[in-house]
């Protein structure tokens, strides 16, 4: 069924993101927003505007009945969730199909297998993804505990089951401390998400993340869009994202990609989905799976000259995919930089009222962002305001402009991590593609000291 008129259940960015891809296809947009953005870039935009509710997400973009209710007086006949906020919450994504309103996302069920961390992984498992070793799915006792972490060998790692994305995470160093961890980690577990499912797995030192881009037709077609390295992250934040990995070779890049673009054709995947995985000597480790699309998908459309979003709303109209596996090619390389309203080391929020602002432009620059002169960046959501995406030919012309893009950025009245960015794009390290995961908080850690 064709899309004439779409909700988009989201703020920033993202919400501009999708408004464009509609437009460019025809598709009329309805903005929903709360009090607190009433200015915002994409109301401002959008065919119409409903306001939901008072600043707090929790009243307003994470409000299902207020956002149905939207729908309905709007004659909306689709929703886009964008990412964070209710994009993997299966239970909206059901009663959006509930009232004949198409979801542009994946089966609600594939949504919950994904979100339940234990669930997800022997998904994986039967799917023919290669896993971290662990514990056979939930752990059952402190004895078994014991038997898997003997088995696989210490440092372990206790997850909780609803956790994801860092949270409900503790690295056992030995024996003598499993007992006090895994009781800790299942009260925490309990506490945080009224679950206290864990299971564990080893723990990984120093490894990379790796993250596959996939999309499913529904129909049993799937297609992968080669990988992003995210492994510059700071307390589970990406900072900065790029594609391709710095380190993964053409033809390791085909074999993960069939493998994954095998495993989402054979769960009968639709929509976008990324595969994240730990990479540590050569081997890949799947750990989760993620059913939106994601902040750093520009990085993918630059070196695809696919637009993401485009192809998120043609499955959902039931189209199939617009490309082939074979028609796909990976050129060049990209890089985002996030860029947030904070102090550039202390990454305390800085919100406020832009006096002056300038985006970067040029060949192979993109500027993704609601800003504007005069902007009041609200204190009541994320603190990114802007992303910078920049391709090149090669990897290191992409540095080069992305260095220049950085400095025609003009951001004033608030802080950024701007300066951060181009301390960043100084390093040794970063020129030469030799992080891991735990590079980005060392340095900063070693800047601060
Ligand atoms: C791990 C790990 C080491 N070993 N699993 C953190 C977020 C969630 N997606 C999984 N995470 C990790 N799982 C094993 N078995 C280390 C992390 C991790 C991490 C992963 C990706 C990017 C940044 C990270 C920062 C700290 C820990």
């Amino acid at each position: 069924m064709p899309i004439t008129r779409l909700l988009i259940a989201n703020r920033g960015e993202i919400a501009l993101r999708i408004h464009r891809a509609a437009h460019e296809m025809g598709i009329e947009t309805v903005a929903v927003h709360s009090t607190a953005d009433t200015d915002a870039m994409h109301v401002r935009l959008a065919d119409h505007a409903i306001c939901i509710g008072p600043p707090p997400a929790s009243e307003s973009y994470l409000n299902i009945a207020a956002i149905i209710s939207a729908a309905e007086i709007s004659g909306a006949d689709a929703i886009h969730p964008g990412y964070g906020f209710l994009s993997e919450n299966a239970k909206f994504a059901e009663i959006v199909e509930a009232h004949d309103i198409a979801w542009i996302g994946p089966k609600p069920e594939h949504i919950r297998t994904m979100g339940d961390k234990v669930e997800a992984k022997r998904t994986a498992r039967d799917l023919g993804l290669p896993l971290v070793p662990g514990s056979d799915g939930a752990l059952q006792s402190i004895e078994e505990a014991k038997e898997v972490a003997a088995r696989i060998g210490y440092p372990v790692l206790v997850k909780a089951a609803s956790g994801g994305g860092g949270r409900g995470m503790k690295v056992i160093p030995s024996e003598e401390d499993l007992e006090t961890l895994v009781s800790q980690a299942r009260s925490e577990a309990k506490a945080a998400f009224g679950d206290d499912t864990v299971y564990i797995e080893k723990y990984l030192g120093n490894p990379r993340h790796i993250e596959f881009q996939v999309f499913g037709d529904g129909n049993g077609n799937a297609i992968h869009l080669g990988e992003r390295d995210c492994s510059l992250q700071r307390r589970h934040q990406k900072v900065l994202e790029e594609a391709p990995s710095p380190v993964i070779s053409p033809e390791e890049r085909e074999r993960m990609g069939t493998i994954v673009s095998n495993a989402m054709a054979q769960m009968g995947y639709r929509g976008a989905g990324t595969i994240e995985f730990l990479w540590e000597n050569g081997e890949f480790y799947f750990i989760e799976m993620n059913t939106r699309l994601q902040v750093e998908h520009p990085v993918t459309e630059a070196i695809t000259g696919l637009d993401l979003v485009r192809e998120q709303i043609r499955i959902a109209e039931g189209k199939p995919l617009s490309v082939q596996q074979e028609e796909l090619r990976f050129t060049g390389h990209a890089i985002e930089c996030r860029i947030n309203a904070e102090d550039p080391w202390s990454f305390a929020p800085s919100p406020g009222q832009v006096t002056s602002y300038h985006a970067a432009g040029g060949m192979h620059v993109r500027v993704d962002s609601g800003l504007y002169s005069g902007y009041r960046i609200p204190p009541y959501y994320d603190s990114m305001i802007a992303k910078l995406i920049v391709y090149g030919r090669t990897r290191e012309g992409c540095i080069m402009r992305l260095k220049r893009a950085l400095g025609e950025m003009v951001v004033e009245g608030v802080k950024t991590s701007i300066p951060m960015h181009e301390a960043l794009l100084e390093e040794p390290d970063f020129l030469n593609g030799d992080y891991t995961i735990k590079w980005l908080e060392e340095w900063l850690a070693k800047r601060q000291g």
